[in-house]
Parts: structure tokens; sequence; C-alpha cells
């Protein structure tokens, strides 16, 4: 996969060559290129924003210099690879597993994070007419800019690929992923046996693997009672299995 990003913030995206990422990186299963906004303004003060229409506080990111900056990224790219193009924001859609998995079977993503008060939307409705564009939260609070949305899309998205994360049946059981549909993951252990006056629960040491399955399942569904009650309200029926019904 290929992700571009596109920001007046160049620096705030090196987490992304750390770690797991850096080593997707390494092995060439990621291509990651980042771009500066401003080298696509074109004049002396390298301006990027300019007071909003209809009034109001803060300031509004130019359409112009962002679709420029587009069509530069785009013109560079391969034509079969079909682009999408990522719009953090906080008025968009939820960035779910879901969401991440679609993103995850893409060849290119091109992010376009926003400061102030987000893009002049003609910028979205344009790029709309060439490539499908995704506006996306992360959530229900309001974040300075979107570049940490792309942090945090980006890594959800690229421990997706294959051959990214070592053990790919970790991403299966995680908590939204495939294993546990919709419910949270259960509590991890290890040693020591005993840490501070805690022991590990009995079930995990049985060595009964029918017995740590259902004490991994009633634990899911203990903490996403009490962590997401809403989640549990919207399981069907059938996601439910018999002994369920004693927790
Ligand atoms: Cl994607 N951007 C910004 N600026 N704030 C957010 C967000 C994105 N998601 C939640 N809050």
């Amino acid at each position: 996969m290929r992700i571009d990003v596109i920001t007046i913030f160049p620096q705030y995206l090196t987490p992304l060559r750390e770690s797991l990422l850096g080593k997707a990186i390494d092995r060439g299963q990621l291509q990651l290129a980042i771009h500066d906004l401003r080298e696509h303004t074109t004049d002396r003060h390298r301006t990027v924003d300019d007071a909003p229409y209809g009034g109001g506080p803060g300031m509004v990111m130019k359409p112009d210099v962002w679709a420029t900056a587009l069509d530069a990224v785009v013109a560079a790219s391969d034509p079969a690879a079909a682009p999408a193009l990522i719009v953090p924001t906080p008025a968009g859609k939820p960035f779910t597993q879901a969401v991440a998995a679609e993103l995850a079977g893409r060849r290119q993503l091109i992010f376009a994070p926003a400061r102030y008060e987000g893009i002049d939307q003609r910028f979205v409705t344009d790029a709309a007419t060439r490539m499908p564009v995704y506006e996306l939260s992360i959530g229900d609070y309001v974040l300075a800019g979107g570049e940490a949305a792309v942090l945090v899309m980006v890594e959800a998205v690229a421990r997706l690929l294959p051959g990214v994360l070592g053990n790919p049946e970790s991403a299966v059981d995680d908590s939204f992923g495939t294993g546990l549909p919709g419910l949270l993951e259960a509590p991890s252990y290890t040693r020591p046996p005993v840490f501070r006056g805690l022991p590990i629960p009995d079930e995990l040491t049985s060595g009964n693997h029918a017995h740590i399955a259902r004490y991994r399942r009633d634990e899911s569904l203990r903490r996403t009672a009490a962590h997401r009650p809403e989640l549990l309200a919207a399981l069907p029926p059938e996601a439910l299995d018999a002994g369920d019904y004693q927790v």
C-alpha cells in the first residue's frame, strides 16, 4: 500500500516511521510520502488560509492550495492504484474497525489533515468528482488539527496489511476484530503468578482450553456491559452462545 499525507506540519507525521510501521516501510510493504502543503502556495507569505465566508471565528484553509497539492500527488501516482482521499474531520463519519478494514483493501490512500476551522468544502466536493472521498472522525471530541487523527488511522489500517503484524491472529481476536463480533477483549495476564498480592485468575492456569475460552468470553461480556453497554444492546441474538445466558 502507498500512503501520502499532505500537511502544513510534516514533522508531526514522523512517528509513522517508528516501530511496526517503520518495519513495514523497511520491508517495502508500505510506502509513505509526506508532502508540505505550503510547497503548493504561490504567494510570498505562503498563505494556506483565509477568513470564513459568512463570518465567525477562526480561519478556513484555501481550496485552491489544497487542490493543487492533491493534483500533484495524484499526478505522481500510479493511475491503476485508484487512490482514495481521506479528509479527517470531527464532522466526518465514524472511523471504525470496519472502515479501517475497507481502507486496508485499497492500494493508495491520500490523507488531507486540516488545521484551523477545516478546509473549504469545495475542495472535497471537487475531489469527489474524480476519486472516492472519505470524511472521517476518530471520535466525539475536537482536536486542534487532523494530523493526530492521521496517525491513528494510518496505524489502524497498516496493521491490517498482509505481513505487517507478526501474528495475524492477534488482529482477529482484538476488540472490534472479527473474532469477537461487537465485544471488547478480555483482560490479559502474564508472569509473575502473584503481583502485589494479586493472583492470576484460576481459570487461566487450569490448562483446560474449553474452560479458558468460556472464562474469556464471560470476561468479554462483563467488560462490554461495564464499559460499552450500547455494544451489548446492539448484539444480534445469534451473536450470543448458550453459555452466555448465565452471565
Ligand atoms: Cl479527524 N479531526 C479533528 N480536528 N478533530 C477530531 C477528529 C478529526 N476526530 C475527532 N476529533
